[in-house]
């Protein structure tokens, strides 16, 4: 088992988030990369908008790094043995586009309770503070909620363009990954990421999240895989595991999900963003 070890334990706790931990090699990210590039090619706006959830349930090479086993040996580390895979998003900013993160906590809209999950960000590309990797405000997840600020921001990255104000930018710290590496971090840590100021993309598949059987969705419907362990609370609906890439019900059945999505996402806003 690759559990995470009792420093890198206390440093999640300490801290918020960890970083690096090494999942696939960089030959293998470049294959994963292939895959969204090939999906891209041939099914254009596919993996756009709201199309960039889910990759998981259409994609057999995205269904794998889901269930990938070193990745859940470190997520059981923090949420126990029993575990739900409940969502993915392609984080991609492209070069020359304006793609930006604003600080947020991700506990704040997702409808996830109680926090006993985790997000895991899988670097597809290398990331590092040219290209816009994310920010942690180390330490930040033992505080509250903060109030947001629903800003819509046409080159916002999250569906509202939800900002927490004044974030002491000296006191977050640059998640620096190479393609195959991934983070993990915890549901109230504040953090956000900047312009992709390279000649490449910037890619992060990120598994949002890993939650405890234990966890509800209490804004909405989300479809879950079992990634390890047992389900004993059956709070949730079931997804397929994809057999094939781009199969015709599996992409229905994506739509769907994305829907119901997209109703967690928007769930008391009267404005919609594209995400
Ligand atoms: O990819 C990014 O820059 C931010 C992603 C993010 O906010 C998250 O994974 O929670």
């Amino acid at each position: 088992m690759d559990k995470l070890t009792i420093k890198q334990l206390r440093q999640y706790e300490k801290n918020g988030y960890i970083s690096p931990i090494d999942v696939f090699s960089s030959k293998q990210a470049k294959k994963i990369r292939k895959e969204i590039e090939e999906i891209e090619n041939k099914w254009p706006g596919e993996l756009e908008e709201l199309g960039r959830n889910y990759v998981h349930l259409i994609s057999p090479i995205f269904d794998k790094i889901v269930h990938n086993s070193k990745i859940l040996d470190s997520v059981e580390s923090i949420i126990g043995k029993n575990i739900l895979a409940c969502g993915t998003t392609l984080f991609i900013k492209n070069p020359k586009e304006k793609g930006f993160v604003s600080f947020h906590q991700d506990a704040k809209y997702i409808g996830l309770e109680p926090h006993n999950w985790v997000t895991a960000w899988v670097a597809i590309t290398d990331v590092n503070e040219k290209n816009g990797c994310m920010r942690m405000w180390k330490g930040s997840h033992k505080n509250n909620l903060k109030y947001h600020e629903q800003r819509f921001d046409e080159n916002n990255l999250l569906t509202r363009g939800q900002t927490i104000e004044n974030v002491p930018i000296n006191k977050t710290i640059p998640v620096i990954l190479k393609a195959g590496q991934m983070s993990l971090h915890h549901p109230m840590i504040v953090h956000g990421s900047g312009l992709n100021k390279s000649n490449d993309r910037r890619i992060g598949f990120v598994i949002q999240s890993y939650i405890g059987s234990n966890v509800n969705q209490i804004l909405g419907k989300m479809y879950v895989q079992l990634a390890r362990g047992k389900d004993n609370y059956k709070y949730h609906q079931y997804a397929n595991r994809p057999t094939k890439l781009m199969n015709k019900n599996d992409i229905k059945f994506r739509k769907k999900a994305n829907e119901e999505l997209s109703k967690i996402f928007y769930s008391g806003s009267k404005k919609k963003g594209k995400y």
